[in-house]
Parts: C-alpha cells; sequence; structure tokens
C-alpha cells in the first residue's frame, strides 16, 4: 500500500461541504482519506462515494466493525458497494467476527484494516490487555494491515514486533492527542491526521509542517 507522505487525513467534519473543501485543499499533499461514524452519520454513505467521485484516492472507512460474523459481513459489503477500499475492523469480537470481514474483502477486492489497540487513556482498562493476542490472531488469519496508538510508542513496537516488517501499519493519535508525527514513523508506516488538520485556519500548512517535522 502506498500512503502519499505517510499521511491519512481522518475526514470527521459533519457536512459534505467541509469535507471536500478541506480534501481539496490538501490534496497535493494528501492521497489517502479516513472516513468515519462523523462523516456518514452526518451525509451518509454517499460521502465515501463522493469523495471517491471527486478526488484520485484511497478511502478507508473507519466503521470500527465488532459485530457477529453475518452482520459484519453486511456491513463490509455495504461499505465496499459505497466505495470504500478497506474498512477498519475491530480485533476483540473474535476471529470469526474478522473473517466475516475478510470474506467480503476477497469478494469485493478490498482491504482489511485490522484494530489492535486504541489511542485514548480509556484503551488501558480493557482492549490493551489483548493487543498482543489480537494482533497474533491476525497473523494467524493471515491479515497484513493493522491500527495501533501514536499515543503509546512502547505500545506500537510491540505490535510492530508481532505482525513483522512486512505488514502495513497505520497509527492515529498523533497531534491532538499527543502522538509525535516522527516518533510514530519509526513504527508505523502511515499516520493518521484529524484535528491537526481540519481545525487548522490552514489545513494545507498544518500537512506541510507535519511533513516536516517528519523530514526533521
Ligand atoms: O485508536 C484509535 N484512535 C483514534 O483516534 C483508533 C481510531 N480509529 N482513531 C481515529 O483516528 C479517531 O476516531 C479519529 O477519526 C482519528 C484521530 O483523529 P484526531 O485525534 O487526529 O482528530
Amino acid at each position: 500500500m502506498e500512503v502519499k507522505n505517510n499521511i491519512i487525513l481522518a475526514l470527521d467534519v459533519l457536512n459534505m461541504e467541509d469535507a471536500l473543501t478541506i480534501v481539496e485543499n490538501v490534496s497535493n499533499y494528501i492521497d489517502t482519506i479516513k472516513i468515519g461514524y462523523p462523516l456518514v452519520l452526518s451525509e451518509g454513505l454517499r460521502s465515501i462515494t463522493e469523495i471517491k467521485e471527486n478526488f484520485n484516492c484511497t478511502v478507508i472507512a473507519d466503521f470500527k466493525v465488532a459485530d457477529i460474523p453475518e452482520t459484519n459481513e453486511k456491513i463490509a459489503n455495504l461499505t465496499f458497494e459505497a466505495g470504500a477500499d478497506a474498512i477498519i475492523v475491530h480485533g476483540f469480537v473474535g476471529d470469526d467476527s474478522a473473517k466475516a470481514c475478510m470474506d467480503s474483502t476477497k469478494n469485493y477486492n478490498k482491504d482489511i484494516f485490522l484494530l489492535t489497540e486504541m489511542s485514548h487513556p480509556g484503551a488501558s482498562m480493557f482492549i490493551q490487555k489483548h493487543t498482543e493476542e489480537i494482533a497474533e490472531m491476525g497473523v494467524k488469519l493471515g491479515i497484513n494491515k493493522y491500527v495501533g496508538p501514536s499515543t503509546k510508542l512502547n505500545r506500537l513496537e510491540k505490535i510492530r514486533g508481532i505482525i513483522g516488517k512486512e505488514s502495513f501499519l497505520i497509527s492515529p493519535g498523533v497531534g491532538t492527542q499527543g502522538g509525535d508525527p516522527k516518533d510514530t514513523l519509526k513504527f508505523a508506516d502511515a499516520l493518521i491526521v484529524g484535528r491537526s488538520i481540519y481545525l487548522s485556519k490552514d489545513p494545507e500548512k498544518a500537512v506541510k509542517d507535519i511533513i516536516e517535522r517528519i523530514k526533521s
């Protein structure tokens, strides 16, 4: 997988007009967009379709899918029908649930990202205790794309150790949540950045600043 400048934009705005404006602003530097519940619950699944129609970009649907296998497969199918290139799936629900999403990715020739551990403080209560097992499960299933936190680099390093050098690891929590772009890329292949870009008065400059920090 290729991600321009190793930056994925988390497009968590609440209307299509803002979404299109921000993507347009940063489109010289960013070619991979993560769309999640905030935009899809505001504007519908067509927001994914519209971004794909207007920009030559990869769209990752951040639906943190975490249901029984049969429901997971329906969710993944609908997401891919809307045009998403990949979907983020929770690992803690177990291998049958992840496998159902993998079946969908095979039918549509798309990708799945397995979420191993989350970036917020509350992640230490439950999910962190099982991160390693979740990553090991992903490896056993043959998954080669993962999500791990930039806010806890020791955890990110651990995840990288389990999934191996060849897997693609994307990492949220950079900027507003406290993660550092350059340090995170020691272990991750790409950063997920939302508020530091879309809340900035000058989103393009915000992206350029992150690129500068990575190069420093
Ligand atoms: O562990 C996770 N942490 C996280 O922040 C998994 C995620 N998918 N995210 C998402 O990444 C979060 O929902 C948001 O879309 C983005 C981070 O945005 P920001 O903190 O840079 O604004």
